[in-house]
C-alpha cells in the first residue's frame, strides 16, 4: 500500500495547519525588536531570486549556498530592480540604529527584504533568516517540502562589539577542516570573533619561519600522547580567510611567559641553563616559564609576534599571561615590559588573560577576565585607565567545565555549569568597577585537555556556546531564562540536521 503522502498527496493529518518551527521573535540571540506577522511568511520556490545591492553580491552568494543543499535550488543571485519574487540584500537605506552589524529584516507573502549598512550586518541578518525557515533547510541532501519564511519584522544589532569563541587546539590538535566546521557553528549565532590558544605546555601549532623546529618539533605532542599537528603558515592563512568569509576575525594567542614547555623543550637557548627539558603531556598548569633574564626570550617573542602580526589581518594578538606560577611578580612584570611594546612595534593591540592587567598595559590592551566574578583591584585599575575588559568568567563562560557530575567530558574546577549557570550573568556586573562601557564583550572559551574530536566539542559547546552569544549581541533587558529555554529548545531540530550531538539538558524541554 502506497502512502498517500509518498504520492504527493497531502495526507488529512498534514493538511492540518500547523505553526512555523520558529518565528520572529524565537530568534537566538534574541533580536532588539521583532514583531511576528504570522499571515505574511514568504515561500521560497525554485522561482525565487537573491537581489544583491552592490557590495551585498558575496553574501547573496553565501546564503545561496546555504539554501542549495536541502532546496536544490539553485537561486540566481542578481542585481536590484527584477520582477521575480525575491530575497533583496539592500545596502545604504537601513534605520541608523544598526551601525557596522546589524541589520533589518521584513519578510512579507510577496518578498524577503534584508537591509543593513555593511555586508556584516547583512551577513547577521542571514544567520536571523535561516532560523526561520524549517529546520530541515540545515539538511546536506534535497528534501521534499515547502520552504517557508517565517512572516514578520525585525531590527537588530548587538549589545556588544567583541562576541567571541576560542578554541585551544594546543591540549589537542584539531585539523583545518574540524576548525572550519566550528567557525561555521558559531557563526550562525553571529559570533564575530574566533581566539585560537596556538601554543601551551603539551604542544607548538603556528609555522614560524625564523624558529622552524617550534612547529616541526614543539608540534608533535599533545595531551596524554596522543598525535598532535601545526599549521603551516599557508594552512593557517587559510583558516583566518575561511573566518572572514563569515565575518570572523581570528585573534592568534601564543601564551607567554608560562605555557610555554613545548617551546622550551624543542629551543634550548629558551631555559635559563640552557638545557631544553623534557617534552610533557600531562595536565599540570604553572609550571613553565621563559627565562626572563635571556635576549634569547626576546629575540624569541619578537620574532613571534613580528611572523603572527603578518598573518594576522585582525587588530589583536593575544599574548598569554595566565598561570605564570613559576615566574616571579617581578619577572612578569619586567618580561611584559619588553613585550607587550612589541605588539604595538608590529601594528597590533594587545589580548592577554586578566593577569596582564597588573603590568600596566596600553589602553589599547584588552584584558581577558576568567575569574568568577568578584573584587579585581588590578582590573577595576586598567579599566579606570580605559582600558576594556573581555568578559569569560570561569563558572559561566567556560565552555569545557562539565555541565554536572556525570558529565564524560571536561573539567570541574570552576564548578559544574549548567545551561542556565552559563546563561543567567551580566558582564557589565560581575567585577566591581567594570561597568557597561567598560566592557568590550564575551568569549566563551573551549579548552581541550579531555577533549578529542569535534563531537567531543560539540558537546560541551551545545547548547551552552548560543547562551553566551545571545549574552553578547542581545539587550540585558531582553534576556530572561523562561523566555530563554523555550527559544533554546526550538534550536535543537536545527543542529540534528548539522549533525551536532549535544548535550540534552534537563533544564530545557527539548521537542
Ligand atoms: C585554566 S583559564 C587555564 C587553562 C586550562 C583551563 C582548563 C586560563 C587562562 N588558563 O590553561 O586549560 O584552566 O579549564
Amino acid at each position: 500500500v502506497v502512502g498517500l503522502a509518498a504520492l504527493g498527496v497531502p495526507s488529512a493529518a498534514s493538511a492540518v495547519p500547523t505553526g512555523p518551527e520558529r518565528q520572529v521573535t524565537d530568534l537566538v540571540p534574541a533580536p532588539v525588536a521583532a514583531k511576528a506577522d504570522p499571515g505574511a511568511s514568504f515561500e521560497i520556490t525554485a522561482d525565487t531570486v537573491l537581489e544583491a545591492a552592490p557590495g551585498a553580491g558575496e553574501v547573496a552568494t553565501y546564503l545561496r549556498g546555504l539554501l542549495k543543499p536541502a532546496t536544490g535550488y539553485e537561486l540566481p543571485v542578481v542585481s536590484a530592480g527584477t520582477q521575480a519574487p525575491a530575497i533583496s540584500l539592500e545596502l545604504g537605506n537601513a534605520d541608523p540604529r544598526v551601525g557596522g552589524e546589524g541589520y533589518q529584516l521584513a519578510v512579507t507573502k510577496s518578498g524577503v527584504r534584508l537591509q543593513a549598512t555593511t555586508a556584516t550586518g547583512l551577513f547577521e541578518g542571514v544567520q536571523s533568516l535561516r532560523q526561520l525557515l524549517p529546520s530541515a533547510i540545515e539538511a546536506q541532501t534535497v528534501q521534499q517540502q515547502t520552504w517557508t519564511v517565517s512572516g514578520g519584522t525585525v531590527l537588530d544589532y548587538p549589545r556588544f562589539g567583541y562576541r567571541g569563541a576560542m578554541l585551544d587546539v594546543a591540549r589537542h590538535f584539531f585539523k583545518p577542516e574540524q576548525v572550519k566546521r566550528y567557525i561555521d557553528q558559531i557563526a550562525q549565532y553571529k559570533i564575530n570573533t574566533l581566539h585560537l590558544h596556538l601554543s601551551d605546555d603539551q604542544g607548538w601549532r603556528i609555522e614560524i619561519k625564523s624558529w622552524p623546529r617550534l612547529a616541526t618539533e614543539g608540534g608533535k605532542t599533545a595531551v596524554g600522547g596522543d598525535p598532535g599537528g601545526y599549521y603551516t603558515q599557508d594552512e593557517y592563512r587559510e583558516l583566518v580567510a575561511y573566518a572572514a568569509s563569515r565575518h570572523i576575525t581570528v585573534v592568534p594567542e601564543i601564551d607567554m611567559p608560562g605555557h610555554t614547555n613545548a617551546a622550551q623543550a624543542t629551543y634550548a637557548e629558551l631555559n635559563c641553563n640552557g638545557v631544553a627539558v623534557p617534552p610533557r603531556t600531562d595536565t599540570q598548569v604553572g609550571y613553565s616559564s621563559l627565562c626572563i633574564n635571556s635576549p634569547a626570550t626576546y629575540r624569541f617573542a619578537e620574532d613571534v609576534i613580528r611572523e603572527l602580526a603578518a598573518l594576522t589581518p585582525g587588530k589583536f594578538l593575544n599574548i598569554g599571561g595566565d598561570e605564570a606560577h613559576s615566574t616571579s611578580d617581578g619577572d612578569y612584570r619586567a618580561f611584559y615590559a619588553k613585550v607587550s611594546p612589541l605588539v604595538a612595534k608590529y601594528g597590533k593591540q594587545i589580548t592577554g588573560w586578566h593577569e596582564i592587567a597588573k603590568t600596566g598595559p596600553p589602553a589599547s590592551a584588552v584584558p581577558q577576565y576568567w575569574g568568577q566574578g568578584g573584587e579585581n583591584a588590578d582590573l577595576a585599575a586598567a579599566a579606570a585607565r580605559g582600558n576594556k575588559i573581555l568578559m569569560s568568567p570561569a563558572n559561566h563562560a567556560y565552555l569545557d567545565m562539565k555541565y554536572n557530575a556525570s558529565t564524560p567530558l571536561g573539567q570541574s574546577w570552576a564548578g559544574l555549569v549548567e545551561v542556565r549557570d552559563a546563561y543567567e550573568w551580566d558582564p557589565a556586573n560581575l567585577v566591581p568597577g567594570i561597568g557597561e562601557q567598560s566592557v568590550a564583550g564575551v568569549e566563551a572559551p573551549l579548552w581541550t585537555e579531555t577533549l578529542k574530536n569535534s563531537d567531543n566539542l560539540e558537546y560541551m559547546a551545545f547548547p551552552r556556546l548560543p547562551g553566551i552569544a545571545e549574552i553578547g549581541w542581545s539587550p540585558q533587558t531582553a534576556r530572561n531564562w523562561d523566555d530563554y529555554r523555550a527559544r533554546l529548545a526550538k534550536q535543537a531540530p536545527r543542529w540534528q540536521q548539522q549533525g551536532i550531538g549535544f548535550y540534552r539538558s534537563a533544564q530545557i524541554v527539548w521537542p
